[in-house]
């Protein structure tokens, strides 16, 4: 394993509460009469993207609406109105990392093994999401980060993994992708690049076939996982345990079997 890529939404922290509040604040500020409840989200979250998750749920209330150029510059707008409400309740710190994220950013950091960001969110949203835990130099912490701009066709799609892979150079088989969705499991194997899953309460039941390992998180020495689901008696995945899973082991110290 030469190389660490997080997904950020619902991985790197549990941002997709603050995504749907910011969503429906914007349709209210824009008097729509759109309100997504957490079960439509769970489905909405099917679609990465805000702007396109917009569209499919308005192409779903008003089939009707056959004026694309009128759309895409409505939803552009809401979707700007949107990331300002994100953006100003997730800035300073308001969500904190998921167990884990900090630890192996640092671990990762001090061994000197490359870290990179694949994800479908905005720019503003991964600067006011990450200042807070990281420091205003959090990018200074790795060696890529793609965003919605970087690839603007979203996961599944491998783009923005494809993105990262072209900017580290490092081969895509060598790299451990960390995803909370199938369409992000989807993007990373696509791409040809390994995946643990860290789950969330959007996630837990979609399908996670082909991911190398699926989780409740990635642990912390004050949040362990039990070893039963972590695999490693330290209760926490670091930065062994994800080579061993990377290299097909168990994360047992030393005990090489297929897993
Ligand atoms: C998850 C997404 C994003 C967010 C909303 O991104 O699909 O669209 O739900 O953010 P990730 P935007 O790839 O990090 O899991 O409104 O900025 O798209
Ligand atoms: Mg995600």
């Amino acid at each position: 394993m030469q190389a660490l890529i997080f997904d950020v939404d619902g991985t790197m922290a549990d941002t997709e509460a603050v995504h749907r509040e910011a969503f429906n604040a914007a349709f209210a500020e824009v008097r729509l009469d759109w309100h997504w409840d957490e079960a439509l989200y769970t489905r909405l979250l099917n679609v990465a993207g805000g702007k396109e998750r917009i569209e499919r749920y308005w192409r779903c209330v008003e089939p009707e609406e056959t004026d694309g150029k009128r759309m895409k510059e409505t939803i552009a707008a809401i979707h700007a109105i949107k990331t300002r409400y994100y953006t100003e309740r997730v800035h300073g710190g308001a969500v904190a990392l998921r167990p884990g994220i900090a630890r192996l950013i640092d671990e990762a950091n001090a061994a000197g093994l490359p870290l990179a960001i694949a994800t479908t969110t905005t720019t503003a949203n991964l600067d006011a999401l990450l200042s807070g835990p990281l420091g205003a130099a959090w990018r200074k912490r790795f060696a890529a980060v793609c965003d919605a701009s970087s690839a603007p066709v979203k996961k599944p799609a491998p783009d923005v993994y494809y993105a990262v892979l072209q900017q580290i150079g490092v081969p895509a088989a060598e790299c451990l992708a960390l995803e909370d969705s199938e369409n992000g499991l989807r993007a990373a194997r696509a791409a040809g690049i390994p995946a643990v899953i860290t789950t969330n309460a959007y996630t837990e039941t979609q399908c996670f076939d082909g991911a190398l390992r699926v989780l409740p998180h990635l642990g912390d020495p004050r949040q362990p996982l039990p070893e039963s689901v972590a695999g490693t008696e330290r209760g926490w995945m670091d930065l062994a345990a994800l080579r061993r899973l990377h290299g097909g082991q168990s994360v047992h110290e030393g005990r090489k079997e297929n897993i």
